[in-house]
């Protein structure tokens, strides 16, 4: 199949799955071509059956606000008329799936028929979506879309809650690439961030408020007065200065560590014990199932979609949001000793085995062939 993949290219989860996706279809010999603003941070370089098609903007002094979706729009019908697409796969539904509506209108004028698939990732949806300023969009794309999916049954009934829509749709959980063999700690890059007998938290994400990413520091600085720790932070938002300042607030500048934004988090995730997502609200989570992939344990809250992905007292723990207190006794039990970290990791990696990418990616391409037929 020939397929446009419309994403964000930025580091946030929807980008990465829809990047993944597209890689993972590239490889299984359909053409991808992706549209979106910059090049999508989870690229790479060159790779066969893969093409980059950018949507650029003209700042024409009359604009105070540029008219990006009407411009992608364009893009969408260029690519699929020149490239000859069976499909559009449009992820995260503002303002992806109205232009994709908009671009199978104008094609349908043309006589070419091209359906969209809209995939919900969660803030569309549960944050920014329903919204009254966007909402009738949304509700109208939602019914549009030739088929709908989301990553998690919780956001499926997020979906069902805040839009007047019986739509159908299907639930398709976020993936990871299985490895065959977990890889070897690299001790000597591990001893730079601590030392061997104290353990080492993480966390990874956006710096958005809805992460409460202060609840990090409060699990953290609870941790490490019972066990010494140390705490790698990646990425980057507008929450880092208070962060930063509630370090020195709580005097623990000398255990954090704040490494900014990372194309590839794999690595660090490796020096890791046990990672830390304490969310407002989550639609699945996709830091946490990469984390368990390298078999780190995850404390979070147990809102959204994460209980379908962390499995409460299996591979790791589940607190009401904003329990910080729960979490840090949570974060305690399993670094307390050895042959319980253990345990923990060995199962997070065997949870993952539910999301490996080689049987989710089958779901779409199944998903894709039902909408074209
Ligand atoms: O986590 C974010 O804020 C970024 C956001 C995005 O749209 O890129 O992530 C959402 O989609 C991810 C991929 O499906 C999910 O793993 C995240 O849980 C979801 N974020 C929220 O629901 C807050």
């Amino acid at each position: 199949m020939k397929i446009g993949i419309v994403l964000y290219p930025t580091f946030g989860g929807s980008g990465v799955v829809a990047t993944e996706l597209g890689k993972s279809l590239a490889a299984k010999g359909h053409e991808i071509h992706f549209i979106t603003y910059s090049q999508p941070v989870r690229l790479g370089s060159f790779k066969e059956n893969i093409f980059y098609h950018e949507v650029t903007v003209s700042d024409y002094p009359l604009f105070e606000y540029e008219p990006y979706e009407t411009v992608l729009a364009s893009k969408m019908v260029d690519v699929v008329k020149h490239e000859n697409l069976d499909i559009l796969h449009v992820h995260y539904a503002i303002p992806h799936a109205s232009a994709a509506f908009m671009a199978r209108q104008i094609l349908k004028s043309q006589g070419i028929k091209t359906p969209f698939v809209t995939t919900l990732h969660g803030t569309d949806i549960t944050l920014v979506g329903k919204d009254s300023s966007f909402e009738p969009v949304i509700t109208f794309c939602l019914n549009e879309s030739d088929a709908v999916t989301a990553v998690s049954e919780s956001l499926k009934q997020d979906t069902y809650k805040h839009f007047s829509t019986s739509r159908e749709i299907s639930v398709i959980p976020n993936f990871i690439p299985i490895q065959e063999k977990p890889s070897e700690k690299n001790l000597a890059c591990r001893r730079r961030y601590a030392p061997d007998n104290e353990p080492i938290l993480c966390h990874i994400s956006n710096f958005r408020k809805v992460k409460r990413v202060q609840d990090v520091l409060k699990v953290f600085a609870k941790v490490n007065e019972f066990k010494k720790s140390r705490i790698i932070l990646v990425g980057d938002g507008p929450e880092r200065y208070s962060l930063q300042e509630l370090c020195r607030e709580l005097s623990l500048c000398d255990r954090v560590i704040f490494l900014g934004k990372l194309r590839d988090t794999q690595q660090v995730l490796e020096l890791a014990d046990l990672f830390l997502l304490p969310s407002e609200t989550e639609s699945f989570g996709l830091a946490a199932l990469e984390a368990m992939a390298v078999g780190v344990p995850v404390i979070s809250s147990n809102t959204g979609g994460i209980p379908e992905v962390n499995l409460h007292g299996v591979t790791g723990f589940l607190s009401n949001v904003g329990d910080v207190n729960d979490m840090a006794k949570n974060a305690l039990h399993i670094i307390e000793d050895d042959e319980t970290l253990q345990r923990f990791k060995k199962n997070a990696v065997l949870r993952t085995k539910d999301f490996d990418i080689q049987k989710i990616v089958q779901r779409y391409e199944d998903l894709y062939k039902k909408v074209l037929s």
